[in-house]
């Protein structure tokens, strides 16, 4: 996804920049000796140097696909507060503090508040659930989060009546995300759900992969995971949540309104107007696969659309 250069981007290079990752993939697999092998079998998921999280139960959310691996996960990834490469966030976001971090809940609710980060997860058991992740860009990952489903948390606050939507803010901090120093987004990067969306048990506030904190460029400290919706719905590095009465605005509706609507549920009979939805490129895989609607979680939220034509709400 590019603003600037929107239509100058193809789906050849989206194509190009998936078997890069192949490529490497082979290396790495060739270097180890375990071409004919299986990845996962040979060489355990071990790019992460962070810090392991404790206490970590597993989650009855979990697809059986197989896992991507870390490496790809934390090497390939959107993220353009730290630049709009696939490779730019692990470059550009190692230097970047995810401590300490501070959240805000403000606007329809009855307990507003700002919250030290820790403080606002400990009455919390993390969980693990392997979601998948399926970009607009048509390329899909299978990764073990770790977090918090959002709707308890988000009923601490004591919703009113009024709230009918949620709003997230990312960080604004240039001088921390030098990203931000190029108007390539409006800034701060925004999000939004619809109160039913962000009370359904699947969305999860995610603090870490593969049991460990997230990396940076994953959106250390806390994050959105919403895995029936295109990934751009899953806003990194929240610092503010707000309870609204009226649809908020999002990101890259805002950038490009025809191409990125408020729902961004992955639907393989819509469209994006550039390029074909029908399948997608798992990160690893030789060929693409059919997209499923709702990204595979058709029974556990098709009814929060009941009687919407998603195509004109895309
Ligand atoms: N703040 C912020 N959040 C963001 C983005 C971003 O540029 N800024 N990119 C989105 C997009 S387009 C995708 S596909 C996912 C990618 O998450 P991942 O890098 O952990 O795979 O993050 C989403 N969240
Ligand atoms: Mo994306």
């Amino acid at each position: 996804m590019r603003i600037k250069q929107a239509h100058a981007i193809k789906s050849t290079e989206i194509t190009d920049q998936s078997v890069y990752i192949d490529r490497r993939k082979f290396m790495r697999q060739a270097a180890a000796g375990a071409i004919g092998g299986s990845a996962a079998l040979m060489l355990p998921p071990q790019a992460l140097a962070g810090t392991k999280l404790s206490g970590v139960t597993k989650s009855a959310y979990t697809v059986e696909d197989d896992l991507t691996p870390a490496e790809d996960i934390t090497s390939y990834n959107n993220f353009y507060e730290f630049g709009t490469g696939k490779g730019d966030p692990e470059k550009n976001s190692q230097d970047f503090m995810p401590k300490p971090w501070s959240l805000s809940v403000s606007g329809e609710c009855e307990n507003p508040g700002n919250f030290d980060l820790e403080d606002f997860l400990s009455p919390y058991t993390l969980e693990e659930r392997v979601y998948r992740l399926r970009c607009v860009e048509a390329w899909s990952m299978v990764i073990p989060w770790v977090g918090i489903p959002l709707g308890p948390v988000l009923s601490q606050f004591k919703p009113t009546s009024n709230a009918k939507y949620v709003a997230f803010k990312t960080l604004h901090d240039p001088e921390r995300m030098p990203g931000q120093k190029r108007a390539v987004l409006r800034w701060p990067y925004v999000e939004g759900l619809r109160i039913d969306e962000a009370m359904n048990d699947l969305t999860l506030l995610a603090v870490g992969l593969y049991g460990e904190e997230l990396p940076n460029q994953n959106g250390a400290p806390i994050r959105l995971v919403v895995p029936w919706k295109y990934g751009f719905k899953s806003i990194k590095s929240i610092v503010s949540i707000e309870f609204t009465e009226q649809e908020p605005p999002t990101s890259w509706n805002i950038a490009a309104g025809r191409e990125y609507g408020f729902y961004s549920n992955v639907n393989p009979k819509v469209d994006h107007p550039r390029w074909s939805q029908k399948k997608e490129r798992r990160i690893g895989d030789i060929f693409k696969r059919p997209t499923l609607m709702f990204n595979g979680y058709e029974e556990q939220v098709a009814s929060l659309y009941e009687g919407m034509d998603l195509k004109t709400n895309f």
